[in-house]
């Protein structure tokens, strides 16, 4: 059987509909674009970290022949957009104004014919900088002497944030004082870019004769970009229409509204024409959403029977220039607090201080589930370091702590209800897939000979499916996503959701809930997303929580169809509605089957002449908003092991086994997918990713010669399974998997290198682990964070 027809109805392996235009070439993407008129836009950025602007002389750009426009921060600030809100309650400056205060920062937006003379005519601006002292260390950032980078709030006279924590600090402090172990360590997850293949721009149209404003822009979230940009600018919705086309890659890069957007937008209403800003490779890396950034300093407690008692968390986190980091509002830190991981704990505490330093804004990007990524990062890292103090194994220390599935929900001691899991079943299944025990007896025999082989764990447990509007909110639009359903009289079906995919084949998946649910075949159901005119209000992809909030919103209200088109049936065949059966695709009359109507047959009868029946309003459409009750808690088990040279220090990653349980499994190809890159994202910050900065704030890793990314070399042949929990409260019973290997996948690696080092008596090494990172550790240099 072809893939294809495997899953012509319902869930399966079909094959995404979006490759049939993506691999021959004919997706459509922003920079695709070509409206008649389009002008092109191109951003002069700050060369230095920190400065003063002095001045700004734009006369000689102006008179380039091909320039249109130059508008600068003065011109921004006449009409109150100099400054723009962030979505963390901070603000952010869109053209700097006062100071500069990254490198790469804003300073002035040149519009010109084309975009080789905008750039031409950029370096005909001439700024005068003050250059003042610059901080890109987050502990140093909080010395009393710091220069102070936010002197444009009134009375700041530090770089703090915010300060915030979670769980119960005495209760901890008191499991602490009678463990017979106690195992500190600090650690950093550095700071890396979510690098997707396209970067970020923008094409923004104001139609000066209608006054409705189009912005063609990648968006991971094109309606809670609309209202935004409509608070900002004092418009109605109806006046605003946001576009996200085809998106190249988005890993969290594409949540936040970049100055660019917002200069575009400006050069459209100045010059009445439609203007394009498309961001190069070096913009992307240097001044969009970077990631991680967290300075970590983690103690584990312990009996010495290897009982874990309780996490305690201390944690640094550096938000850069401007605090804009995407999360809901009431959690500053997203969901650091799953630090707790997937281990029964007497007690947790954590506090997180937020930091500003002079290095760009925009945290928590890249297959991060808010903060997760960090927080599995860390325990996992102290379980580890625990199996090592206790000379225990860490498959059996894991094993021994893993909550038990009786447990479930399970009350976490900061606060989460995890909804199902089944984890001792998943690491055991691991663990025989990679053969455990064999691997064991290999590496003591490698021991022997000076060979370097490691063997890493690594188990996690996710909160995706942001969330319940009650707890859970964006610049105070809650979290909640719709679904429409159109069902057209031939009985073909049209799906609108408020989600928008980047790469992971919504056009596919959501036509397979719908099928699953209506039984029409996924070939006939169009899924529109994108367009804030055609679709309707939600709040977007991120935080891997399509499948859990608009995935149940579609699953819902295809439900409310199939109870519409029974109504309708039981009008048709003359029969009460409770006498009606459901096979997939068909109403037909219980005891006598052949008496039936096909959702098509029932969906061509609402145009035609029969008499509907009361509670039937004209046609099967429908539409509902999915509120999550909770989020849902996907979690896998994996094993690494790598090959640590001892001449050169350099890591190879030879095997990698990962075992996935996101609930149930829609399309299980397209899982496979979205675990393969995970797993390639996790290749890359463990053993290469990192943005870089020279004590002056010069971003050291801003191009792909310099911003390593792992290609098809430095990784292994994965081998993937999974084990299915459903989630409980979720309709279909899927939890969120976009995200999970990402999440999973470095420490599991970080683990296996530490392991391969256990001659040298290695303890810890930062991420990446280069070869002269490994090399200085094997050396015994290596420097605390
Ligand atoms: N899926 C499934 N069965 C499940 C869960 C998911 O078949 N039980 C399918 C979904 O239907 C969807 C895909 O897997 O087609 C991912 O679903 P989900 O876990 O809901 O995640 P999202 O769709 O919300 O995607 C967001 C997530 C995030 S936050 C980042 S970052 C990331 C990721 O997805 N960015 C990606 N994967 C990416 N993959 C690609 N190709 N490009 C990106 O930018
Ligand atoms: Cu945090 S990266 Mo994804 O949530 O878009």
């Amino acid at each position: 059987m072809s893939v294809t027809e495997e899953a012509a109805v319902g869930f399966g392996r079909l094959r995404r509909k979006e490759d049939a235009r993506f691999i021959r070439g004919q997706g459509r993407f922003v920079d695709d674009l070509r409206l008649p008129g389009m002008l092109h836009g191109g951003i002069l950025r700050s060369p230095v970290a920190h400065a003063r602007i002095v001045s700004i002389d734009v006369s000689a750009a102006l008179q380039h022949p091909k320039v249109h426009a130059v508008i600068t921060g003065r011109e921004l600030e006449a009409l109150g957009l100099a400054w723009m809100p962030t979505l963390s309650a901070d603000t952010q400056a869109v053209l700097a104004t006062d100071k500069v205060r990254f490198q790469g920062q804003e300073v002035a937006f040149v519009i010109a014919d084309d975009r080789y003379a905008a750039r031409d005519a950029l370096e005909l601006i001439d700024v005068e900088y003050d250059v003042l002292p610059a901080v890109v260390n987050a502990r140093r950032a909080l010395d009393p002497d710091a220069p102070v980078i936010r002197d444009d709030q009134e009375g700041r006279t530090d770089n703090h944030i915010f300060d915030w924590e979670s769980g119960d600090r005495a209760a901890t402090d008191a499991v602490f004082a009678r463990a017979d172990v106690v195992v500190a360590q600090d650690m950093l997850y550095p700071r890396v870019h979510p690098a997707p293949m396209e970067t970020c721009g923008a094409v923004a149209d104001m139609d000066a004769v209608n006054g409705k404003l189009t912005i063609w822009c990648t968006t991971q979230a094109p309606h809670a970009h609309r209202t935004l940009y409509a608070l900002v600018a004092r418009l109605p919705e109806h006046k605003i229409r946001v576009i996200s086309p085809d998106i190249g890659g988005g890993f969290g890069n594409k949540v936040g509204i970049y100055p660019g957007y917002v200069c575009a937008v400006v050069g459209s209403i100045v010059t009445g024409r439609p203007v394009k800003w498309v961001e190069d490779r070096s913009e992307n890396l240097m001044s969009t959403s970077f990631a991680r950034d967290y300075v970590m300093h983690g103690e584990i407690a312990a009996t010495r029977d290897g009982t874990i008692l309780g996490v305690r968390v201390d944690v640094i986190a550096d938000h850069g220039a401007f605090n804009s980091t995407a999360q809901p509002s009431k959690f500053p830190a997203g969901f650091f607090h799953v630090f707790t991981g997937s281990y029964d704990l007497a007690a947790a505490h954590c506090a997180v201080h937020g930091v500003y330093s002079n290095k760009a804004p925009g945290g928590v990007a890249y297959a991060c589930s808010f903060r997760v990524t960090e927080a599995v990062y860390l325990v996992e890292r102290m379980v580890d370091l625990l199996a090592r103090e206790l000379d225990a194994d860490p498959a059996e220390l894991r094993l021994k702590n893993l909550i038990r599935p009786e447990q479930f929900p399970y009350q976490s001691k900061t606060g989460w209800v995890y909804d199902s899991g089944e984890y001792e079943r998943a690491l055991r299944k691991a663990l025989e897939i990679a053969g455990y025990d064999e691997l064991r007896r290999e590496q003591a025999q490698k021991r022997e000979r000076g060979e370097l082989m490691g063997i890493g764990l690594g188990f996690f447990t996710e909160a995706v499916g942001a969330g319940p509007r009650k707890h859970m909110d964006i610049v105070g639009l809650g979290m909640a996503d719709a679904a429409e359903l159109r069902v057209h009289p031939t009985g073909k079906a049209q799906l609108g959701i408020s989600c928008q995919t980047q790469g992971q084949g919504h056009e596919t998946t959501f036509a397979q809930i719908v099928s699953q649910e209506l039984g029409i075949p996924s070939a006939d159901i169009e899924v529109v997303h994108g367009d804030t005119d055609l679709t309707p209000f939600g709040l977007g992809t991120y935080g891997s929580r399509s499948t859990p909030v608009s995935g149940a919103a579609a699953a819902v209200v295809a439900r409310n169809v199939r109870d519409k088109a029974r109504l309708i049936a039981s009008a048709m065949l003359e029969v009460a509605p409770e006498d009606l059966e459901w096979e997939p695709g068909r109403w037909f009359v219980r005891g006598d089957p052949e008496q039936g109507a096909t959702i098509a047959e029932i969906a061509m009868a609402t145009v035609g002449s029969l008499e509907l029946p009361e509670g039937v309003e004209g046609t099967l459409d429908s539409e509902t908003v999915y509120d999550p009750p909770n989020l849902t808690f996907p979690f896998g088990a994996y094993v690494c092991v790598v090959d640590v040279d001892p001449g050169t220090a350099v890591v190879r990653v030879r095997r990698f086994v990962a075992v996935d349980d996101c609930g149930t499994r829609i399309n299980p190809m397209i899982i496979e997918g979205q675990v393969h890159g995970g797993l390639a994202d996790g290749v890359g910050m463990a053993l290469m990713e990192l943005i870089a900065f020279d004590e002056d704030g010069n971003c050291l890793g801003g191009s792909l010669m310099d911003y390593l990314i792992p290609t098809a070399l430095e990784v292994p042949d994965w081998e993937t399974d999974f084990t299915v929990t459903p989630s409980p409260h979720h309709p279909i019973g899927a939890k969120g998997v976009g995200e999970s290997a990402t999440v999973g996948s470095p420490p599991t690696i970080v683990n296996a290198i530490v392991d391969a080092l256990k001659p040298y008596d290695v303890r810890h090494i930062d991420m990446p682990c280069t070869p002269s990172r490994v090399w200085e550790a094997m050396e015994g240099r290596a420097e605390p964070p």
